[in-house]
C-alpha cells in the first residue's frame, strides 16, 4: 500500500507547531533512532525531519509528497532551481508569520526602494529579493548571508538589508528602520505539481480534510445560551461568523435554547453584549474535531 511521505522542520520556528498539526490530525509516530525519519503508525504517513531549506528541494526531487515550510523559503527556492510554479501551495497554515522587507541604516535618507538602484543589499534570500526589486524595476548588487544579516550596514559590507521582520525587534536593536515590505509569509503544506499517482492522491485528500478540520476547529467555538424567543435575530447577528444555529425550545418558559459553532473568535465584550439582549446562561466551549 502507498505511504506518504511528509518533510517538516526538525528544530526551528515551524516544529512544534508543524508536528502540533498533524498529530491533531490523528497521527502517530515511531520514531527512528536519528530521529530523522518517523513511521506513521496507524496512519500510513510518515515523517522526514530535515533543514527547513531542504524542504522544498525534497519536494522538488520527488523524495517526499508533502512539505511544511514558510512560502519564503518555497519562493526562493522555486526561483533558485527556476521552476517558477514547481510547487503547489495546498493550504496556507496560519502560524509563522513574518515578511520579507528591505530596511535600511536609521541615519540614511532614504524614502523608498528605487533610491537603492545600484546599491549593495545583503540577504539570505538572494533570488526573491533580487526577483521582487526588479519586478518594482530597481536594479541592486545581492549580497548573499547565511546570517546575521542584519550587521552588515554597520559594517560597512551592505547599504541595505532584505530580511524576515516579525516582531522589527531585531531591526531596531540593529538601528534599521524598514523601508518597505516586499513578501508576506507565513508556513504552508506543499506539494510538487503535476501527476500524483490515484491511491497518494486519495490519501492526500483524506490528509488534507483531517487539517482543514483541525485548523477550522482551532479557530472555532461551540456557544450555547439561552434567549427570549424574540431575541433569536439579535442574538444570531451577535454571535460571531455564526449562520444557522441550532434553536431548541425550553420547557415551560417562554425562552430558548441557542447553540451554535462560531468561525470567529468569541471575546468578552460579545457575551456581553449578549448579555443585555437577554441571553443568559451562556457557555463558550473550545471544539475539538470538526469534519464538514
Ligand atoms: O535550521 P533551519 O535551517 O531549519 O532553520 P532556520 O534557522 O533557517 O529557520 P528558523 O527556524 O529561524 O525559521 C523558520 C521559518 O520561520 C522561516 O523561514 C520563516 O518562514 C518563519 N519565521 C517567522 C521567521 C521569523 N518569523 C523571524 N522572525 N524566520 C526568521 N525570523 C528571524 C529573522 O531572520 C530575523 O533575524 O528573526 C529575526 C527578526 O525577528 P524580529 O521579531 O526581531 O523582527
Ligand atoms: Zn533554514
Amino acid at each position: 500500500m502507498s505511504r506518504l511521505r511528509v518533510a517538516i522542520q526538525k528544530s526551528g520556528r515551524l516544529s512544534e507547531r508543524s508536528l502540533d498539526l498533524l498529530k491533531n490530525c490523528g497521527l502517530q509516530f515511531a520514531r527512528s533512532k536519528d530521529k530523522l525519519f518517523w513511521y506513521g503508525k496507524d496512519f500510513p504517513v510518515d515523517l522526514l525531519l530535515v533543514r527547513d531549506d531542504d524542504i522544498p528541494r525534497l519536494l522538488l526531487d520527488g523524495v517526499c509528497d508533502l512539505g511544511i515550510v514558510g512560502e519564503n523559503i518555497a519562493s526562493e527556492v522555486m526561483l533558485e532551481r527556476n521552476v517558477g510554479d514547481g510547487l503547489r501551495c495546498l493550504r496556507k497554515l496560519g502560524f509563522g508569520h513574518c515578511h520579507l522587507s528591505i530596511a535600511v541604516p536609521e541615519d540614511k535618507d532614504i524614502i523608498d526602494s528605487s533610491q537603492l538602484e545600484g546599491k549593495r543589499i545583503a540577504t539570505s534570500y538572494p533570488e526573491l529579493t533580487r526577483y521582487l526589486l526588479e519586478e518594482k524595476g530597481v536594479k541592486t548588487e545581492i549580497f548573499e548571508l547565511s546570517g546575521s544579516v542584519e550587521i552588515a550596514p554597520s559594517l560597512g559590507t551592505a547599504d541595505a538589508i532584505s530580511d524576515l521582520v516579525s516582531t522589527g525587534t531585531t531591526l531596531r536593536a540593529n538601528h534599521l528602520r524598514e523601508l518597505e515590505v516586499i513578501f508576506e509569509s507565513q508556513a504552508a503544506l506543499y506539494s510538487r505539481k503535476g501527476e500524483i499517482p490515484g491511491d497518494k492522491q486519495q490519501l492526500m485528500e483524506r490528509l488534507l480534510a483531517r487539517l482543514e478540520g483541525v485548523i477550522q476547529a482551532s479557530k472555532s467555538k461551540y456557544v450555547m445560551l439561552h434567549a427570549p424567543r424574540e431575541a433569536l435575530e439579535k442574538v444570531t447577528e451577535l454571535l460571531p461568523g455564526v449562520e444557522h444555529p441550532s434553536i431548541m425550545p425550553l420547557e415551560g418558559s417562554d425562552r430558548i435554547a441557542i447553540h451554535a459553532v462560531c468561525g470567529e473568535a468569541v471575546f468578552w465584550e460579545h457575551l456581553e453584549a449578549l448579555k443585555a439582549v437577554g441571553a443568559s446562561a451562556i457557555l463558550v466551549l473550545p471544539v475539538e474535531k470538526m469534519l464538514s
